[in-house]
């Protein structure tokens, strides 16, 4: 996922902003070390090029910007690292390149970097995959977070909906697999890049049992996701409860009723714990002169 910018101007981090807690604790000089060693850096100032870097578990790009002489960094997920994110990064930088913009004042700065940061936000949007066999309730656990009227028959899900949807803010891309198990093949491929996985089961013992096939495919396919289990349909008669759901998987899950509203705000905190999310009101704006 993307995780936060920070601009460089004259040598100095003049402005950073974070989408994830503690992305920026280890302390700017952590990140700027990484850049200062690789081994493009002495062709930074090539304004055509952008550059990539591998620092630690993440993966930074940067572009020299040359109408206001700034150096312009993102971080993403090694796992994002490809042709796309340049792509992206060469149609959202061009923001700055618009002679037009007055990137001398400071506010005006500040609106700019930030409108930046929310624009590669919205471009590599968050994604969650939900994935759980046949008929456990994944759909409709989303149309429950999407605030939508609630499926009361069962309606197979054809391959995967993906969906854009928007939570606090926070720009998401929301992929709803197909759980029959006739769809068995392409779950890896789909998976693929996942930053969340929710594994949706049903609180049947059966059910519950076989669910362990997704901890494994998350396990091989997608190790370095977040995920969260949900122990879905807890009101129906068969279901176990959480103590043993949770024996069984040896994982901690979430006790679930995907048909009852209420649980909308249980699983909109367990997403942003999750992946920890800065939300809206919280997210801190950094503008350093060292
Ligand atoms: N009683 C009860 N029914 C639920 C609950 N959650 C979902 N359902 C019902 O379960 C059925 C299947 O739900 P879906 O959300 O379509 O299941 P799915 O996991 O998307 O299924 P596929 O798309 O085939 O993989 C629907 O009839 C829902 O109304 C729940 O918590 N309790
Ligand atoms: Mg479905």
């Amino acid at each position: 996922m993307f995780k936060g910018l920070f601009i460089i101007e004259n040598d100095n981090i003049i402005y950073s902003l974070a989408l994830q807690q503690n992305i920026f604790n280890v302390g700017y000089d952590y990140y700027y070390d990484f850049l200062k060693t690789s081994a493009d850096w002495e062709e930074r100032h090539d304004s055509e090029m952008i550059f990539d870097v591998i620092a630690g578990n993440v993966c930074l790009y940067y572009k020299y910007i040359q109408n206001y002489n700034l150096i312009l960094v993102i971080i993403v997920d090694l796992y994002n690292k490809g042709e796309q994110i340049k792509e992206i990064f060469r149609e959202v930088s061009s923001i700055l390149e618009d002679k037009s913009l007055d990137l001398l004042k400071d506010d005006a700065r500040f609106k700019t970097f930030t409108q930046l940061f929310l624009t590669f936000q919205e471009h590599i949007p968050i994604k969650i995959s939900l994935v759980g066999f046949g008929g456990v309730g994944k759909t409709t656990i989303l149309k429950l977070l999407k605030e939508q009227e609630l499926p009361t028959t069962h309606n197979p899900t054809i391959l995967a909906d993906i969906t854009q949807y928007n939570l606090n803010g926070i720009h998401f891309n929301f992929w709803d697999f197909a759980g029959q198990v006739a769809y068995k093949n392409v779950w890896p491929k789909l998976i693929n890049k996942s930053d969340l996985v929710i594994v949706v089961t049903d609180s049947s013992q059966k059910n519950v049992s076989l669910s362990k096939f997704f901890l494994d495919l998350i396990l091989n396919i997608v190790p370095y996701s977040k995920k969260i289990i949900i122990a879905n349909k807890q009101d129906t008669p068969n279901a176990i409860d959480v103590p043993r759901i949770n024996q069984i998987l040896g994982e901690n899950t979430i006790p679930f009723v995907a048909i009852d509203p209420n649980y909308r705000s249980i699983l909109l905190e367990n997403i942003f714990n999750a992946l920890n999310l800065i939300t809206e009101g919280e997210q801190i704006v950094i503008q350093s002169n060292y």
